[in-house]
């Protein structure tokens, strides 16, 4: 039996079954999501979205099951997608994600949900943003992006949080393997965790040490590294990093870095529709037969992609 489409109403008005089917239609490429999300749009840009990405099992649930509770305690409500492009199924990841959020699972305020490779044309980045339309418009406070740092995919979808947070861990071996390339440049906060294991001191300051070979920009936001334990019974230093992150915040906000964040994901999303639109425009428009002809013949070498491609466009 086909799902049903929830209303805007009842997505709107924080229905949290309603919710989690509106982020199932999305997961299905169900068009009916489109019409739903027009409705939302409106209503969203209010939740305050946090990126969280690092080294897989640096501890990146521990630190949002930690979060979690944080903002409860602020009676904030809290929506956690958590993406994990790696597996095409909800697979083990996922369920250990679950499993470090359990306390949360009876919390009505907090909504948790994972996204997998699945989804439409455009690619994980935009069904994971139409999932972060849909939480935001049902009114959660807080947006928390968990992603495991390993692809461009995911560094375009912590981009999409207006804060990104990267988690890294000491003993990974050599330090400068402990942050990929990539996220040095998009990290706002630098959170080392497990920082009840040796050598957590030491990479703080090398993170610290590669900070300082930056260019200063003046009035610059520079990243802080903070040290975190994320599982009991010695949890600390995340009230220190719920703090930066209120900090982050108040500046991004004076600096007009929010709005500027904005724009740019906003831009980011026009051009991901709009590819998507053009090529499943181009793909109905070119006759079935005609492009596996070409296909076969590129295949074959009787021709090559970049002719054809020109022979296809002016077609078109
Ligand atoms: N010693 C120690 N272990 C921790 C800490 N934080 C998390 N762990 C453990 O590290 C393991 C991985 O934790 P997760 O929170 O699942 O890590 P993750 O980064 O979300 O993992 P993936 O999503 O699979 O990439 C678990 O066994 C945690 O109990 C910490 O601060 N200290
Ligand atoms: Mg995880």
């Amino acid at each position: 039996m086909a799902l049903s489409c929830p209303t805007a109403k009842e997505v709107l008005s924080g229905n949290i079954r309603a919710v989690a089917r509106a982020c199932r239609l999305i997961d299905d490429a169900d068009p009916r999501a489109r019409d739903l999300l027009r409705e939302l749009y409106p209503h969203t840009g209010r939740a305050l979205t946090i990126g969280l990405t690092g080294n897989p099992g640096s501890g990146k649930s521990s630190i949002v099951d930690c979060l979690i509770a944080h903002y409860r305690e602020q009676n904030k409500s809290v929506a956690v997608i958590a993406v994990d492009p790696s597996s095409p199924y909800t697979g083990g990841a996922i369920l250990g994600d679950r499993i470090r959020m359990q306390r949360h699972t009876l919390d009505k305020e907090v909504f948790i949900r994972s996204v997998a490779t699945r989804g439409h044309m455009g690619g994980l980045s935009l069904s994971t943003g139409e999932i972060v339309h849909v939480v935001d418009a049902a009114g959660y406070d807080v947006i928390i992006l968990e992603t495991v740092g390993v692809g461009q995919d995911e560094v375009e979808i912590v981009s999409m949080a207006q804060i990104t947070c990267v988690v890294t861990v000491p003993g990974l071996g050599d330090d400068i393997q402990a942050i990929k390339a990539g996220l040095m440049e998009i990290a706002d906060i630098f959170v080392v965790n497990k920082s009840d294991k040796e050598g957590a001191h030491r990479l703080v300051q090398h993170i610290k040490g590669m900070l300082h070979l930056k260019t200063h920009v003046p009035d610059s936001w520079e990243p802080p590294v903070i040290e975190t334990i994320a599982v009991p019974p010695k949890e600390s230093g995340i009230g220190t990093f719920a703090g930066t992150i209120a900090s982050y915040f108040e500046w991004a906000t004076d600096t007009h870095t929010l709005i500027s964040k904005r724009k740019a994901y906003e831009e980011q999303h026009l051009f991901d529709l709009l590819k998507a639109k053009v090529e499943s425009e181009l793909r109905n428009r070119i006759p079935k037969a005609d492009l596996e002809q070409t296909i076969a013949a590129i295949a074959q070498r009787v021709t090559n992609p970049y002719d054809e491609v020109e022979k296809l466009f002016k077609l078109l």
